[in-house]
């Protein structure tokens, strides 16, 4: 396995083909190239030079999914600021067996020095010094023969050994990984896993309905928030398994395709490109989670051919 650091990104390579390519901006996995395709739709006019939070890849979403209308995350922009902030790489391993099927494991860290943001909320009458919230994340990249994990921890740093703990504040986070997936023709797809969970719909105004269906098809704007999904998500195209989709500690599971409506979208394209993608999201989004100081969390989501 190779890892090549080069100005705004990191290439992972392994012997035997697969590949993977990470923009620092964002820690976003730009490409991930399987069995001698691509697997993330990119879109044409996604932005690269970390103007604007890619539109493609696989965008991390924390610490807030979608926009909070009050609270520490309430004027942080949609989706948070993990996906538009630059991190760090912390460093990088081979695993697996080295001489026969190596995979690569690369670490990002991203901190509250990093933040171009304020969280939480600065409160507007207060006489105390403002304190952002002492966090840190790391993020990992694993590519392997036939699949690609991801892994997000989030920590909320020690409180600090005086009169006065400096951290003794708990917060409140979502997290996922807004995997954009590359499909020949997303009218050919089933998604199974989901049938008898509730999810939010919404395209109907976040109306709450349970799935009926034992695979769900796409043939018009689909935007549900599934939570609590018991089990392994899978996109197939007729008996063929596409995508198996594994979560570690993520409960929830977000469909996405815009459909027609990718066209209003102004980094999407080209603008029948939703016919190529379909975003299956994992994350834990359908309720906040509490981090109390000196605690950390993580989860995962594998991706598999
Ligand atoms: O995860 C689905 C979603 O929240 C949709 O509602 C949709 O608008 C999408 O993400 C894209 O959001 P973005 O901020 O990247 O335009």
């Amino acid at each position: 396995g190779v890892v090549e650091i080069k100005d705004d990104r990191v290439k992972i390579s392994l012997p035997s083909g697969e590949s993977a390519e990470v923009l620092l901006y964002g820690a976003t996995v730009i490409s991930w190239v399987a069995d001698g395709a691509e697997r993330l739709f990119l879109s044409k006019e996604a932005k690269l030079d970390g103007t604007k939070a890619v539109r493609g890849g696989v965008p991390l979403v924390f610490p807030v999914f979608g926009k909070a209308t009050e609270g520490p995350c309430a004027k942080l922009p949609q989706h948070g600021f993990a996906r538009i902030s630059k991190w760090d790489v912390l460093g990088w391993n081979v695993l697996g067996d080295e001489e026969r099927e190596p995979s690569v494991q690369v670490d990002f860290v991203l901190d509250s020095h990093n933040l171009t943001v304020e969280w939480p909320l600065k409160p507007e009458a207060n006489d105390q010094p403002y304190q952002p919230y002492a966090f840190s994340l790391m993020y990992s990249v694993i590519l392997k023969r036939n699949s690609l994990e991801t892994k997000l921890r989030v920590s909320n740093e020690e409180p600090e050994e005086s009169e006065e703990p400096k951290n003794d504040r708990a917060f409140d986070f979502n997290a996922l990984f807004h995997t954009y997936l590359r499909v020949a023709d997303v009218t050919k797809l089933g998604v199974t896993g989901l049938k008898g969970v509730s999810y939010k719909d919404k395209v109907e105004g976040g109306a709450e309905a349970t799935e009926e269906r034992d695979e769900l098809t796409v043939a018009s704007e689909v935007d549900r928030v599934y939570a609590n999904v018991p089990g392994t998500v899978v996109v197939k195209e007729g008996d063929r398994t596409l995508y198996t989709v594994e979560r570690q500690n993520l409960e929830d599971v977000v469909v996405w395709n815009p459909w027609t409506g990718a066209a209003k979208i102004g980094d999407f394209s080209p603008d029948d490109g939703y016919m190529n993608m379909l975003c299956v999201e994992a994350g834990a989004v359908s309720s906040w989670h509490k981090l109390m100081p000196g605690d950390s969390w993580e989860g995962g989501v594998t991706i598999s051919l």
